[in-house]
């Protein structure tokens, strides 16, 4: 069912999936992304088949309603002029505003946030809020530039930017590489050229300019609610479970410290380069330290804790994947377990994968989870908390009132619990039981569906 390489037999989804891979055949991440989308949609396109393809659904749903892309010229700090691209994909606008992060990173085209903009429709439906789909970024690497060439950067991309946001039609957030130094900066410069203190423009602000609190939690935290109740619902739980996390970002971070608050014990972290195993248990005010403060590299947690063991990366397995563990949270990036991955967590004792990164599972590796009786949590369902809180973010702005941290932090735990009882029902009511996967591309497919059909074709 989530395999990508099978045909769906209903014919209409067939030609829609045949038409958008020979338009994108250069597009492989956004391909990937549909597809899986897209076979698990047919036993709803069975049932109402007529009804779409009269007003051309899927074709629309598969295509950005705009995608911008705009020159970023920038100052290094040796006065040489570097030269990104910066992109905005505004995807779906059908339930609210676009919505959706910026990555900064150097393997960001056309191609991934396409993906990234796509799964993002999904998701913000999920998450019951009024946010329509989008997503941006640039081909910029933040890695070993100085604050001041950061800034230089983020003012230039939002000279052009700002453009085409705002608080009711597109507001971005943070992604890889774009965190809440970032987001300063950028928000910095769209006042100053708007004159104008539009504080819902941006998610994930500073507390003291609009900030809401939990946002920097919010992924990680939300992860590990979906988690609590997928285990729950399955007759398990999380007290003394070890887990392995990749990445060492903002998503992992704050996975890690609400599993370690719901009794589990995180072994195994990692970034790009290669991981930390540490039989006691990670400690997280030395990753934080690390990477929040110093923004450093993993392997510098040696310094810290001798014993700990540091691998590098090396072949088609990331390092952090080889260490045995029953709950598996990849956090980093997209395609980060491949099926040999897969096959290893499994034999390893994997129970469950929670996916707080998107799309870090590629579809052979998701459909042998599933195979093999391991709780899947897909991306588009399990990490929506930090999209959800946004969206709270921005109800604060308009409202001009901030709430506390309990009151986000229940609104996000409420929310999570919700999306996983909708996929959970989802997938029931079309004969899919305990396949969340199908259950979240159902739920959110169905809100969506309806949206789009409301507003007739445009
Ligand atoms: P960060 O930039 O804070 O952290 C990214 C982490 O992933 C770093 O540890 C990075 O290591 C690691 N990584 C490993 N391989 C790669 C690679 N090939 N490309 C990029 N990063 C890599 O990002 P976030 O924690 O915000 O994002 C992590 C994932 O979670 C992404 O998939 C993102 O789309 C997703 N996500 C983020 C949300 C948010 O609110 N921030 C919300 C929902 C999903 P290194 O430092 O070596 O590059
Ligand atoms: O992938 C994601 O959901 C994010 N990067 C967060 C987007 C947001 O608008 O908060």
């Amino acid at each position: 069912m989530t395999n990508s390489a099978v045909m769906v037999k209903n014919e209409y989804l067939q030609e829609v999936i045949n038409k958008v891979k020979e338009k994108c055949g250069f597009e492989p991440e956004f391909i990937q992304a549909m597809e899986e989308v897209l076979t698990t949609l047919e036993p709803v396109v069975q049932k109402h088949e007529k009804e779409y393809k009269d007003i051309a659904l899927l074709e629309r749903l598969t295509e950005p309603e705009r995608i911008i892309s705009f020159r970023v010229p920038w100052l290094d700090d040796n006065g040489k002029v570097q030269v990104n691209r910066g992109y905005r994909v505004q995807f779906n606008g059908a339930i609210g505003p676009y919505k959706g992060g910026l990555r900064f990173h150097p393997s960001v085209n056309q191609s991934i946030l396409k993906f990234l903009g796509f799964e993002q429709i999904f998701k913000n439906a999920l998450t019951g809020l009024p946010i329509g789909g989008g997503k941006g970024g640039s081909d910029f690497d933040p890695k070993g530039k100085s604050d001041n060439e950061i800034m230089r950067f983020c003012q230039s991309f939002m000279t052009e930017l700002q453009k085409y946001i705002g608080q009711d039609v597109d507001v971005p957030a943070g992604d890889i590489g774009v965190g809440a130094r970032e987001i300063g900066y950028l928000f910095g410069q769209f006042r100053k050229i708007r004159n104008s203190y539009e504080a819902g423009v941006l998610t994930g602000k500073g507390l003291e300019y609009g900030g809401s609190l939990v946002r920097t939690q919010a992924t990680g935290y939300g992860l590990l609610y979906f988690m609590r109740e997928m285990l729950k619902a399955n007759g398990q739980n999380l007290n003394g479970k070890t887990v392995i996390i990749s990445g060492s970002g903002n998503v992992a971070i704050y996975a890690a410290e609400k599993a370690y608050e719901f009794g589990a014990k995180v072994l195994g972290m990692s970034d790009s380069n290669g991981c930390i195993y540490d039989e006691n248990g990670v400690n997280l005010d030395i990753i934080k330290e690390i990477k929040e403060v110093k923004r450093g590299r993993i392997k510098e947690y040696l310094n810290y804790v001798p014993n700990a063991i540091y691998s590098e990366n090396s072949g088609s397995v990331p390092a952090v994947y080889k260490i045995k563990a029953e709950i598996i949270l990849p956090c980093a990036t997209q395609n980060d377990i491949n099926l040999e991955t897969a096959k290893i967590l499994v034999a390893n004792g994997a129970i469950a994968v929670g996916e707080g990164a998107n799309m870090p599972t590629t579809p052979d590796a998701v459909e042998y989870f599933i195979q093999n009786k391991v709780l899947f949590a897909p991306g588009k369902a399990a990490n929506a908390g930090g999209v959800a809180t946004s969206a709270l973010e921005m109800a604060q702005n308009s409202m001009r009132y901030s709430w506390n941290y309990d009151e986000v932090d229940q609104k996000l735990d409420g929310i999570m619990t919700n999306i996983f009882k909708n996929c959970e029902k989802a997938a029931k009511e079309y004969g899919y039981e305990g396949n969340y996967v199908v259950g979240a591309n159902i739920a959110a497919f169905r809100k969506i569906a309806k949206a789009m059909r409301a507003q007739g074709v445009i």
